[in-house]
């Protein structure tokens, strides 16, 4: 009820009429996805299933927030040169926590990847290993990927376009590779809450992580909004916007969701995404028959007086330790990324 006195008060709100219908609309779908992932819990099929409690709460959060956020939502936009708008891209990293950069991956390269990302999932499928599903959630995959063959081609291919420097400049001389690895989401994937990767508290020293979001697809295959694209919202990445976001029961929750413009991830194949860990994001609900591929590779600086990162990320509670095959950690400087080898 909250949810929808908020959205009748919004002074940017379509009519009422219209907004009923949207609500009608809305409410069928939730209740599609909920039919769907009752249905997936007690199929036999290969996919793990779902426990239907803890996704089905997972389900209601993040479709409300999807319902809060849809009126200042928008396909990205402003895209960057990596080599030639450096400087552009860089400050508005810094300002907005996000920035979008075309380009960085030679097709090439992206179908070869993808390739390979095809044949390890099915490898998964085959064995059922749950470990590389993302958070334990079926349906959205993330898999760490060696520094060799394709996958170190591909992340050097990636950087020379100009992502190096400009992660160079975000996060300093002294960044270390900290992530790397490949997340799908595949068709049924739901729309994740909304949330950072790591928290900000303010502190002047804090190193966020870096992470770049490239998109490897089929041919001429592109993020679609009915892939799920990862939705992002600019300038959250401080503290104001995380003692907000607080959870869905509380007022300033829904008030940041309901005001603050979001950008959707429909980017081109080759493409990336920068974001600060720290800015607040989700991945969508996948509602294609196709499955959704990015790779990712993060660095982040330091601590000063430090040489290396720590074990785990912080701010993020062990074991989400950072998402790489632990044997890499503090081997890769950023700075010297074409001597790279796993
Ligand atoms: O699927 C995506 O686009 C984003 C995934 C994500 O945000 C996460 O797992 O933390």
């Amino acid at each position: 009820m909250q949810l929808y006195r908020t959205l009748r008060s919004s002074s940017t709100s379509p009519p009422l009429f219209q907004r009923r219908q949207e609500v009608r609309r809305f409410e069928a779908r939730g209740s599609q996805c909920r039919k769907r992932i009752m249905t997936r819990s007690v199929s036999t099929n290969n996919q793990a299933p779902i426990k239907s409690p803890k996704e089905l709460a997972r389900l209601q959060v993040s479709s409300l927030e999807e319902q809060l956020m849809r009126p200042t939502s928008t396909p990205i936009g402003n895209p960057y040169h990596p080599r030639e708008e450096q400087g552009q891209a860089l400050a508005t990293l810094l300002s907005d926590g996000c920035v979008y950069l075309p380009g960085v991956l030679r097709e090439e390269l992206c179908d070869a990847l993808l390739a390979d990302v095809d044949y390890r999932i099915a490898e998964v499928d085959r064995r059922r290993s749950e470990t590389a599903f993302l958070g334990g959630a079926p349906s959205r995959y993330d898999l760490k990927q060696p520094l060799e063959g394709v996958t170190l081609s591909a992340v050097q291919d990636a950087l020379s376009s100009g992502l190096a420097s400009i992660l160079l400049g975000a996060s300093g001389d002294s960044a270390l590779l900290c992530e790397l690895g490949v997340i799908a989401s595949t068709p049924g994937a739901l729309r994740q809450p909304v949330h950072p990767d790591t928290v900000c508290t303010g502190d002047a020293d804090e190193k966020p992580i870096y992470t770049s979001f490239i998109a490897s697809f089929i041919a001429l295959q592109d993020v679609t909004d009915v892939m799920g694209p990862t939705c992002l919202i600019p300038a959250t990445n401080n503290v104001a916007a995380h003692t907000a976001l607080c959870g869905i029961e509380h007022q300033s929750h829904i008030d940041l969701l309901a005001s603050s413009p979001s950008i959707r991830g429909t980017i081109r194949k080759g493409d990336c995404i920068i974001f600060d860990s720290r800015t607040l994001h989700c991945g969508g609900e996948n509602f294609s028959d196709l499955r959704r591929v990015l790779m990712y590779i993060s660095v982040q600086s330091p601590a000063s007086g430090a040489t290396g990162l720590p074990p785990y990320p912080e701010r993020r509670t062990p074991p989400s330790a950072y998402s790489m095959l632990s044997e890499y950690h503090n081997r890769f400087p950023l700075k010297s990324y074409l001597q790279w080898q796993g």
